[in-house]
Parts: C-alpha cells; sequence; structure tokens
C-alpha cells in the first residue's frame, strides 16, 4: 500500500512535472507538504499571476505543467488564465484543494459547489474523482489531455483528505507507467493533393501561424516559403500567440489584419492560400465583408479539430503542423524532379514583393510608441525572447523587432490581459539561458501585478519596459472605430508600475526621452536580476 500523495508525486516525477506553480490554502497543504526531493514550487500571490506562470512555462518547455489552485475562489480567480492557457494551447495540468469528503454533501465551508463546471468551457477535462483511490488514475488522465493535440488546460479537483488515503499498487502502478502521444501524421493522398494545387497555383501565398513554432515546424516553413517562392504573411496578431516565421525574413509581408473585409483584402490577389498553425482566422474586430475574394482558395493544416471545423470558409487537413509542412516539402522536393509533374517549378515564379514599409512616424514631444520599439530593437539580446502585452503599441514591436529565431515571442491568443507579466515569469524560467524582455502597457501590468512579488522572490531575471501613456489608448481606438463617444473609464492618471514594482522587490527607473530609455534599457539588460524600466509615451496606436 502507498498514500495517494506518494504515488501522485511518483507520477509527476515521472512526467518530468518537478516545478509546481500555485497559490496555497488550507484545502492545498496536505498536498504541499514537504515537497519530496527534486521538487520546487514557485509561489504567485494571486491565482492568475500562478496559471500565467504556468502558462508561459509550459508553452516554453513544451511540457505539461502542474499549476495548483486553492478551492473554490481560488480557481475562480484563475479562470480568466485558464480562458487564456485554452487559446494559447498550453499543456496545463490544473488541480485545485476541495473540501474533505465528508463534508462535501452539506456544503461546509470552502466546497467547491460543482467543481467540475467552474473551468469547463475551458478545460479540455474537468474531473472530481469518484474515490481517493482514483486520484492517481484521473490526474495521468488530465495530464494525457493536456498533452494531447490541441494541447491545452485539464483540470483535476482533489477533496483534501484523498492525500493521506492508502491505495493498492493496482490503483496506480500501469498509469504511473503508461505513456500516450498524439501527433498526428497527415494523410498522404491529402499532402499529395495539396502539392499538386501549390505547384499549380499561379499567386500562392503562405500564412503563418502560432502552431508552427509550438510543434516544431520552423525549419520547415521556411524550407516550404523559399522552395516555392511564396510570400509568406504571419497570421493576426489577435490570435497570433506566437510567431511562426522570421519576420526579417525576405519573404515576408508582415501581419495579417484581424479583421473579416481588411483580411480577404489584404489576400485578394492570390489565387491559393495555404495557412499553416493558425485558426481560420482570429477575426477582431467587426469589420464585415467577403471572407475570401470571389477567386481566393484557401487550405488550412491544423492539429486542432475544432480550428478546422469551425472556419467559415475553405478546406482543412487536421495534422501536426510541422509534420505535415515537412511531409508537404518532401513532396514538393519529388514533384519538381519528376517531368510528368502538373503545373511548374516554383523557378519559374516571380520572387515573393518586398515587404511594404510604412513610415516612421515625425518625432513629437513625447517618444511614439514606434520610437520606444525602434531603441528596444537597437538593443534586443539576439536570442532575446519578447513576452508581449502592451495593446497600442503591438504593431509597432512586430514591425520594428523583426523577431527570427523559433520561441522568440509569447503574446496572449485569449486577449485577457495580465497573462503577459506573469507568463514572463514562467517563460524565463524555462528558458534561463535566454533573455526575456516583457512589454507591457501601465494599464495591462495592473492586472497581474503581483506577479513582481514572484520576480524578485525567486531572482527571475526578467527585464520589464513599461509604456506608460495614461490611458488605455486601444480602448480609444476602438471607440472611434465603434462610433461610441464619452465612455467613461478609458483615462489611467498617475499610475506609476515602477513605483508598485520597487515596493514588491523590483529595482526601477522611469525615463521620458530618447537618450534616456536608451541608457535605461541598457542599463537594465546588463544587470543580473529583475529589472524595469517605465518608459512615459505619447497616447494613440502606435503603427511603425
Ligand atoms: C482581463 C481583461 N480585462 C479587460 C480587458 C480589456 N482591455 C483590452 S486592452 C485594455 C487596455 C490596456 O491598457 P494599457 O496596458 O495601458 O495599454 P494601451 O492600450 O494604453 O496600449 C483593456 C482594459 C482585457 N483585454 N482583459
Amino acid at each position: 500500500m502507498t498514500s495517494v500523495r506518494d504515488a501522485a508525486f511518483e507520477l509527476f516525477r515521472e512526467r518530468g512535472m518537478t516545478t509546481i506553480f500555485g497559490n496555497p490554502g488550507s484545502t492545498e497543504l496536505a498536498m504541499l507538504g514537504p515537497l519530496p526531493d527534486g521538487f520546487r514550487y514557485v509561489l504567485g500571490l494571486q491565482e492568475a499571476v500562478a496559471v500565467g506562470m504556468a502558462d508561459g512555462f509550459a508553452q516554453a518547455s513544451g511540457d505539461v505543467t502542474h499549476v495548483n489552485l486553492h478551492t473554490a475562489p481560488g480557481l475562480g480567480n484563475g479562470v480568466g488564465a485558464i480562458f487564456n492557457a485554452r487559446a494559447n494551447k498550453a499543456p496545463l495540468l490544473v488541480t485545485a484543494g476541495q473540501q474533505a469528503r465528508s463534508l462535501i454533501t452539506m456544503q461546509a465551508n470552502l466546497t467547491n459547489r460543482d467543481a467540475v463546471e467552474v473551468p469547463k468551457p475551458y478545460a479540455k477535462w474537468s474531473h472530481e474523482p469518484p474515490r481517493a483511490a482514483d486520484v492517481p488514475f484521473a490526474l495521468a488522465q488530465a495530464i494525457h489531455h493536456a498533452s494531447l493535440p490541441p494541447k491545452g488546460p485539464a483540470f483535476v479537483s482533489i477533496p483534501m483528505d484523498d492525500w493521506t488515503a492508502e491505495i493498492a499498487p493496482v490503483d496506480y502502478v500501469t498509469q504511473i507507467a503508461r505513456s500516450v502521444g498524439g501527433r498526428a501524421q497527415a494523410d498522404p493522398a491529402q499532402v499529395a493533393a495539396l502539392a499538386r494545387r501549390l505547384r499549380t497555383a499561379e499567386r500562392p501565398v503562405f500564412v503563418a501561424g502560432p502552431e508552427i513554432d509550438a510543434s516544431g515546424g520552423w525549419d520547415a516553413a521556411v524550407e516550404l516559403a523559399e522552395s516555392q517562392r511564396l510570400p509568406v504573411w504571419a497570421s493576426p496578431a489577435t490570435g497570433g500567440g506566437r510567431i511562426g516565421f522570421p519576420e526579417d525574413h525576405a519573404a515576408f509581408q508582415g501581419v495579417l489584419p484581424p479583421a473579416v473585409a481588411p483580411l480577404a483584402q489584404a489576400l485578394a490577389s492570390h489565387d491559393l492560400v495555404l495557412v499553416a498553425g493558425s485558426s481560420v482566422f482570429p477575426y477582431y474586430p467587426n469589420i464585415p465583408g467577403d471572407f475570401l475574394a470571389a477567386d481566393t482558395e484557401l487550405v488550412a493544416i491544423t492539429s486542432d479539430p475544432d480550428e478546422a471545423a469551425r472556419a467559415p470558409m475553405g478546406e482543412a487537413i487536421v495534422a501536426d503542423v510541422a509534420l505535415t509542412l515537412r511531409a508537404l516539402v518532401q513532396e514538393l522536393a519529388e514533384l519538381s524532379e519528376r517531368a510528368d509533374a502538373p503545373g511548374r517549378n516554383p523557378s519559374e515564379r516571380e520572387s515573393p514583393p518586398a515587404r511594404f514599409e510604412l513610415d516612421a512616424p515625425a518625432p513629437g514631444d513625447q517618444l511614439s510608441g514606434g520610437e520606444v520599439h525602434t531603441i528596444l530593437a537597437g538593443l534586443f539580446p539576439a536570442d532575446g525572447i519578447v513576452v508581449l502585452e502592451s495593446p497600442s503599441s503591438t504593431a509597432a514591436l512586430r514591425n520594428n523587432l523583426r523577431l527570427s529565431r523559433p520561441g522568440s515571442y509569447y503574446f496572449s491568443a485569449g486577449g485577457g490581459l495580465g497573462f503577459g507579466l506573469a507568463a514572463a515569469l514562467g517563460v524565463q524560467l524555462a528558458q534561463p539561458e535566454r533573455q526575456v524582455v516583457c512589454v507591457l502597457g501601465e494599464g495591462s501590468a495592473q492586472y497581474a501585478i503581483t506577479a513582481f512579488w514572484t520576480a524578485a522572490a525567486y531572482s527571475i531575471p526578467v527585464k520589464f519596459l513599461v509604456l506608460r501613456n495614461e490611458e488605455y489608448s486601444i480602448l480609444k481606438w476602438f471607440a472611434t472605430l465603434e462610433n461610441v463617444t464619452g465612455a467613461p473609464g478609458l483615462d489611467l492618471p498617475r499610475l506609476d508600475v515602477a513605483a508598485t514594482a520597487s515596493s514588491y522587490g523590483v529595482a526601477g527607473v522611469t525615463v521620458a526621452g530618447r537618450d534616456g530609455l536608451h541608457d535605461a534599457l541598457a542599463d537594465a539588460l546588463a544587470q543580473d536580476g529583475p529589472r524595469l524600466v517605465q518608459v512615459d509615451v505619447a497616447p494613440g496606436m502606435a503603427l511603425a
């Protein structure tokens, strides 16, 4: 016989899940104390922070990551971040404590009523085991669900007295031993048909989405674009939690606009659109129109059956994105060797046009978001990673930084604020050799503000760049688009993120001009620990 707790930790160790993010309460203590050798616990001071950190860690490591939350109110606090994790396809095991089994029926204090319902719209699987003996089995199942495509969060609610229950080998030994994998190869007939279509298309174009990076398909995407002379767009920034193609590449055209009509317009000159690793498409805001021009066809490659089913147009191949891109490259290479192959060799195609460049904004009294990101680009480490949550300067950052290596960019595909500050810590813990730069709006920083304490307490050396424009700039821009005037609550005078971060233990400075920003950033990047630079910027949207 062994305890549920010992069996669970054996399972976690076997799966390499030795980092646990969380925020504890009385209903979790029996699980936590003391952690076995080799495990580490990273404390977030609020559950949204714990989940956001785990999300970043899971995405940057590619491994299922455990986040442990307090019963009902803690799980409730975490739900917005679980929504983000689902959109990010972050493989998370989310556990939460529950009242002791004998007290659940009477709904004693802290009972998580209908616990499995709480995260349900966003969890891939949500379960409370009927017996203590089923806890290891439930945890193993949740880990499998989280890791299978599309990856995402899976939830287990665990009554607090289960951890000490004694269980027999039959209840856990096989669960710890078995592994489950799930990278599906595409049907070779579909790949062959797509290759023929690409060869016969007159003006094909490639749209690179976040799953290229997550599946390890970066090199295959570059090879496909280069061998076929395809112009490449990034999928819209709204749902593009990662980038799938080097943004300094000669074939790169820019980031697709996210609304229906402008997106169709951007692709209108093409007869075939090949989308890899993105939903079709993460549309926002509502600018209605035709989904594609009349002469444009679309084929999407995604590992997510739901993404394939819900696309409003085009065809889809449901399979692992990297494996499918590699198979497609191979098939096209074989076709180009054959005299009887349909269509034409890509060498007969024109090279993609040069990227359309926006003019840099004229310098004003205050720095613009674009100028800030030009300065950041000049100092950005070659293997640096950006975690971004600065809504009005998202486009300017992408346009200036031109990130060109895999695993270099994380953004909340769900759009729920609070991801950026928290996830940056998880990404840095998963990638200790690379410098993480977390770029935040001063409004966005508030949603995970206590994460500064975790950065300081665990010496996580993220560099934070906070753009302070004293308003919710992006919402003012949306208000114009929606013909709304006079909405309250869009101004943020006097927020001082540097002062707040310093109260949590992260040293920071506030700067205003070009030189001040350059020197402060250079200095922050040269320091060992976490550092913050807050820069005053002009209000409004920054595109270039
Ligand atoms: C959890 C959550 N609450 C509210 C919003 C709505 N929202 C989107 S952008 C934004 C403003 C962000 O302000 P700031 O970080 O200062 O960026 P700016 O727009 O000024 O660049 C808000 C409140 C959201 N996306 N997520």
